[in-house]
């Protein structure tokens, strides 16, 4: 890539960014949330609207020349809107964790309860991990899933639950789990309590864009949230799309399912956040264009199809996974059952060999956080890349004969040397 400028300005930077360069065209990414870009969002991120403040939204900026700003939001939310199939969106937030917070605060007052996937399950960091500050604010209940059968969520448990809690809102999506999500079965739950129904599906945005995954909207679902930088291949964002009737974000609104929409962008700004990033809203614009192609379908089949035969192959070999298979991107690997190992050694001698993958925990892990059992693999980035079947199996066995031999030097070091050669055959979108 030509970063002239900053060849000239700062040599240490650009150090940095060349070793990444190299990094990334030599090294196999597994890493489940990660992506490569399509290469148009770069030309976007880079582009002078990082010069432009824009508080507001299109047509109600607080500041002047926001012509092509507002042109450039109004084609993300249009576009959003469309993939989706949702009646608003807010393609503001900065990223996911602000995504999040501006439903919970939008929805919630101060210790009020919500329902959320168990951690060890899947469920993520922002929702309501303790460590948080959502996890402090409000009242966190638990639901989980059931490890003996493939991972199925326990909605018996689940609907015990909210009948005792009473949550204002019932929140599914994950961060570490395998499985599609059965919506209306969330819904009727959520339906026999009056709550609200949110999904977080950042892990799996493109997929349900590409319709390859079912989309909690066509099964009455409130909200929903995702980011835009994994299986959507867009910039480091996030994105609020609702159902209900879109009015004046700047005039306050009754609280009511109706108004979600003018809810939600008051909560996101001015509520939660300034102004929003420009730039990045361009390259949500360029990217959900691309989202819209015809070939983008067939790339997020491949993604599951690869995913599918990585998995088989993994089990094939006499891993353990957890959940048994996958129906998304992703997958665990039970590190203690399968290796005798833990998720911290295995991402570490993965490391060597330039396979980056995450640490993870497992259902009631017994481990600690830090060397959790599991590990997740991803298939969206190396598939952005163009591998197909054949190289998901010769990944499979590059894991295993790695976990088996990892003390052993010289195997390490020519399983690295097939990996960089596999990879060098492959460029990366953007900076062949
Ligand atoms: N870090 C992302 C993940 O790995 O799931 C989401 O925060």
């Amino acid at each position: 890539m030509n970063y002239s400028h900053i060849q000239k300005t700062d040599p240490e930077v650009h150090a940095a960014l060349r070793g990444e360069e190299l990094r990334q065209k030599n090294g196999m990414e597994l890493i489940a949330s990660e992506n490569y870009v399509f290469p148009s969002v770069l030309d976007a991120l880079g582009s002078i609207f990082t010069n432009k403040y824009s508080e507001g939204y299109p047509g109600m900026r607080y500041y002047g020349g926001q012509e092509f700003t507002d042109a450039v939001e109004r084609l993300a939310i249009a576009r959003a809107k469309a993939l989706f199939k949702s009646d608003h969106a807010n393609v503001q937030p900065l990223s996911g964790s602000p995504m999040n917070q501006a439903v919970y605060l939008a929805l919630l007052k101060p210790g009020d309860t919500i329902m959320g996937m168990d951690l060890s399950h899947g469920g993520h960091l922002t929702h309501g991990h303790p460590v948080s500050h959502m996890g402090k604010l409000f009242n966190w209940i638990r639901y989980k899933t059931l490890p003996e059968e493939k991972g199925r969520i326990d909605f018996d448990e689940l609907l015990k639950l909210a009948k005792e809690h009473k949550p204002k809102v019932i929140l599914c999506g994950y961060t570490s789990y395998p499985r599609d999500l059965d919506y209306a079965a969330f819904k009727r739950v959520a339906d026999e309590v009056g709550a609200f129904t949110m999904a977080d599906v950042a892990h799996i945005g493109g997929l349900i864009a590409a319709g390859v995954m079912r989309n909690p909207f066509d099964y009455g679902f409130d909200i929903l949230t995702t980011t835009t930088h994994k299986t959507l291949r867009g910039p480091r964002g996030g994105m609020i799309l609702t159902k209900g009737k879109v009015g004046n974000p700047l005039k306050e609104v009754e609280f009511s399912r109706e108004n979600l929409p003018t809810i939600i962008d008051r909560s996101v700004f001015p509520g939660l956040q300034g102004g929003p990033h420009m730039n990045t809203i361009a390259a949500i614009a360029v990217a959900l264009g691309e989202v819209q192609k015809p070939e983008f379908k067939i790339y997020a089949q491949q993604v599951i199809n690869n995913a599918k035969v990585l998995a088989d192959e993994l089990m094939a070999l006499g891993c353990k996974l957890v959940t048994d298979g996958t129906e998304n991107h992703m997958m665990v690997v039970d590190c203690v059952k399968s290796f005798n190992s833990h998720g911290k050694e295995m991402q570490e001698v993965l490391d060597e060999i330039q396979i980056t993958t995450s640490k993870s925990p497992i259902p009631d892990d017994t481990m600690p956080p830090f060397k959790p059992s599991g590990l997740r693999l991803g298939t969206a980035a190396m598939t952005s890349r163009g591998l197909k079947e054949e190289e998901m199996k010769k990944i499979a066995h590059w894991i295993v004969e790695v976990a088996k031999k990892r003390t052993e030097k010289e195997t390490l070091e020519r399983i690295k040397k097939e990996v960089n050669e596999l990879c060098l055959k492959f460029p990366v979108p953007g900076i062949e």
